[in-house]
């Protein structure tokens, strides 16, 4: 493969490790723990792996000769970048545990376990994709493992390559399955271990014992770079207004990262629109009064973040996609036979009343998306849906009232943009990089430690990575019920963003001044090369997380 400079030099970047986990290790065993939720349901599906003690490792001054062992990995879900380094992490970890192990990557995600295609990962691969952005190395899919039949399948390979555990690199759901067939291989006793490590640029698997899930950090630093290039382009030519959208499925942490980056003229945060009850109109109306007021002061130009996950947060579009998701579970089969003209109406009729009028209201192709297969988790594929012209031709609709009514000036030329795809395959950031590296070779030693159904934990992230702390958590803990295909499931629970917690709190303190004056930031490319405050800064998010404790 041939290589670019930069690709050169960031092949010879060796991770930083937590020194912890330079050594051998001896687990440190906390409390026991408890699901976040629901409790007694989730105890009663996870018989064998609920309510487990959360582990730390420390120096082994001792360390007992490891004995080999084979392993398998998975990529499951979006791409991240650092995935790769997870598994060269892991390809270390279990290297140095014994020169004998083995690492076996199934292809194209969990279809590649279940369907048994894999390969072993040698040092001579693992070596070309150190530091590399994308997921390649095996590819990824979002096939969906939740079946006996996919489990004992999936078994079957394990037994003929003598595999002693499946490492699954994912975000929520693909964890919550990994819990699921670890609950179920150690119930048959099928002697196969099953660790989770977190992975997704959306930043909502998190909690105490998991700061981040790995992506965020390069993913987010990749959109405000070009978010930051276009309010520059945007306060050259001061004509447009530019409506950008960015990934994030539900969560908002991504614009909100972003816009802490980059400090634009508005940022919509999808959970404070549910908060405060908002609809369509009331997001409309609030981007056309800043639109305006900056008018007012001779400022025909400006920017505005929308999450991508926006139109599942306002209240009444909510209840309409729950209702849909119901309606279109529970009819799969009669819905395909109907031909795509008609499919519009045949929801109307299923639906209630309330229901049935905002769906006949929204424009046709925010309708037909919306009616479009759910991914294999049973998510409505919100990237899909262009919210941001949605939002840009009503502010526009509105203003034009406003105008006929004398009381706007202005002019409005809006331009669109949706960021998602740019920056999930970028080459990882050191902090990336080094997280990354940490999660994987920090699975390798729960692994060696014996243990099952756990996610890979490395806290104390602001803090240089050599202080990193290093452990695991059970995946039972993060669970809660919540209803999914219309039924109630076991699901680890989606991290929103919290509108009482410090990230959100600071933007919430500074955007009035944004809103108005132009105080845009210019965030730059990622680099890679450099002091430590330019290229080691974890995100603004946690930071400020952090920052308060
Ligand atoms: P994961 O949760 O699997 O990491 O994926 C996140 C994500 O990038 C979302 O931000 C986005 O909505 C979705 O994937 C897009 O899915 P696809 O890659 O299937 O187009």
């Amino acid at each position: 493969m041939k290589k670019s400079a930069l690709q050169q030099a960031r092949a010879a970047y060796q991770p930083k490790l937590p020194i912890v986990l330079t050594g051998a290790v001896r687990v440190v065993e906390g409390k026991a723990t408890e699901s976040v939720a629901d409790q007694a349901e989730i105890k009663a599906l996870f018989p064998n792996t609920y309510g487990l003690p959360e582990i730390r490792f420390e120096k082994n001054p001792a360390p007992a000769a490891g004995k080999p062992l084979n392993v398998g990995v998975i990529l499951s879900g979006g791409q991240a970048p650092g995935g790769h380094n997870v598994i060269c992490g892991l390809f270390d970890g279990i290297k140095k545990i014994s020169r004998d192990s083995r690492l076996y990557g199934f292809l194209m995600g969990p279809g590649g376990f279940v369907d048994h295609q894999y390969v072993e990962l040698t040092a001579e691969i693992i070596d070309e994709y150190r530091n590399t952005g994308g997921f390649d190395i095996i590819g990824s899919g979002r096939t969906k493992l939740e079946t006996k039949e996919q489990f004992d399948k999936g078994l079957e390979i394990l037994k003929q390559l003598d595999i002693k555990a499946l490492v699954i690199i994912g975000g929520d759901d693909s964890n919550t399955n990994a819990a699921i067939l670890a609950e179920y291989y150690k119930n048959i006793g099928a002697g196969v271990q099953v660790i989770g490590c977190p992975k997704t640029i959306d930043g909502d698997l998190k909690n105490e014992m998991i700061e981040t899930s790995f992506g965020f950090d390069t993913a987010t630093k990749v959109y405000s770079e070009v978010i930051g290039n276009i309010q520059r382009d945007c306060n050259s030519a001061k004509k447009y207004w530019h409506f950008i959208k960015l990934m994030g499925r539900s969560a908002s942490h991504i614009a909100l990262e972003c816009a802490l980056q980059t400090q634009p003229n508005h940022c919509i945060v999808s959970e404070e629109v549910e908060a405060k009850n908002m609809t369509l109109d009331d997001v409309v109306n609030q981007i056309a009064d800043i639109v305006a007021a900056r008018a007012e002061k001779g400022m025909n130009f400006g920017t505005v973040l929308i999450p991508e996950g926006l139109i599942e947060f306002i209240p009444a579009m909510k209840a309409l996609i729950a209702e849909l998701n119901d309606l279109l579970a529970a009819n799969a089969a009669e819905f395909a036979t109907i031909e795509a003209a008609k499919q519009r109406q045949y929801i109307i009729d299923h639906l209630s009343n309330e229901n049935a009028a905002i769906y006949a209201s929204l424009p046709e192709g925010v309708a037909r998306q919306l009616s479009l297969d759910r991914d294999p988790h049973g998510n409505v594929q919100v990237s899909l849906i262009e919210t941001e012209k949605l939002l840009g031709e009503m502010v526009g609709r509105c203003l034009a009232q406003r105008k006929a009514e004398g009381k706007f000036n202005g002019k409005f030329s809006a331009l669109y943009h949706f960021f998602g795809y740019e920056g999930r395959c970028a080459d990882p950031s050191n902090f990336d990089a080094d997280y990354c590296y940490a999660l994987g070779y920090n699975a390798a030693c729960l692994i060696n430690a014996g243990v099952t159904g756990y996610m890979s934990s490395v806290r104390n992230l602001t803090k240089p990575s050599v202080q990193w702390i290093a452990g695991g958590i059970p995946i039972t803990m993060m669970m809660n019920m919540e209803r999914r295909h219309g039924a109630m499931k076991p699901v680890i629970q989606k991290a929103l963003v919290r509108l009482d917690d410090a990230p959100f709190l600071k933007f919430a303190s500074k955007r009035d001044k944004w809103a108005i004056e132009t105080s845009y930031m210019y965030p730059g490319p990622i680099q890679y090369f450099g002091p430590a405050e330019v290229c080691d800064q974890p995100t603004m998010t946690l930071r400020y997380e952090h920052a308060g404790k």
